[in-house]
């Protein structure tokens, strides 16, 4: 049968936008997922030093996403409401994972300095919240989530034995994250349905962005020079 090129093909494209922002980072992608960090928590070589600085860093990075999410909520369409405030809730019970794992390896949050990997990433994302449109946050909040679910899962995929930091492993391997995750990625394609190139390039530099974060964030664990 024969077929038009119709706005059918081109919401099959759109649909899978999400895939497109992926495929279009896929050598950082990798490369992220392949990180020393990540590949020496999954075979438990990863010195008690590197981790303790990533939880310091990464709670001051949690901590961020609560002003971030609420900018988000208050941008959004108000069907897509309800389930950023459960996001916002979950950010609530992942403090406390950090507040109670921090204090069982007596591990300092106080006083805790930001990195300038960590300074800058809380800046780009929080600054994109306030300043753009909601579609553009959301985007980030993809890139963002999509970054720890995918990482977490490796290691958790490769592991052999339980790690001492099991409770982070699993905090992101977990099907319900996943769920949380596929319907970002489906939203994102929803929303972007029909949008102009120019809209779409702006959200594809955005999404590079947020890798190059994400990699620079492992990376920061073995330390950095400051900027
Ligand atoms: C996340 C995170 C995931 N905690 N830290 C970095 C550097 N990237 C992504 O965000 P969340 O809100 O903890 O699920």
């Amino acid at each position: 049968m024969q077929r038009s090129f119709s706005s059918a093909d081109a919401a099959v494209d759109q649909r899978a936008r999400h895939t497109q922002l992926l495929s279009a980072n896929q050598a950082a992608w990798a490369a992220m997922l392949q990180h020393p960090f990540l590949r020496m928590v999954a075979d438990g070589s990863i010195p008690d030093e590197q981790f303790r600085t990533w939880i310091a860093q990464d709670y001051l990075f949690v901590q961020e996403f609560v002003p971030f999410l609420a900018v988000l909520l208050a941008k959004a369409p108000a069907m897509l409401r309800p389930p950023l405030i459960d996001a916002l809730a979950t950010i609530k019970h992942e403090l406390e994972l950090f507040e109670r794992q921090a204090a069982a390896h007596q591990i300092l949050l106080a006083d805790v300095q930001p990195t300038s990997s960590c300074r800058d990433y809380v800046q780009f994302f929080l600054s994109t919240a306030y300043a753009g449109p909601f579609i553009d946050g959301f985007t980030v909040l993809y890139g963002i989530e999509k970054a720890y679910l995918d990482a977490w899962m490796t290691v958790k995929q490769q592991q052999q034995t339980r790690s001492p930091w099991q409770d982070f492993i699993d905090n992101w391997a977990n099907e319900s994250f996943q769920q949380y995750v596929d319907w970002l990625g489906t939203t994102l394609d929803q929303l972007t349905a029909g949008q102009p190139t120019t809209e779409l390039d702006r959200l594809a530099r955005l999404f590079s962005v947020t890798v190059q974060y994400e990699q620079r964030f492992w990376q920061m664990a073995f330390g950095e020079t400051e900027r």
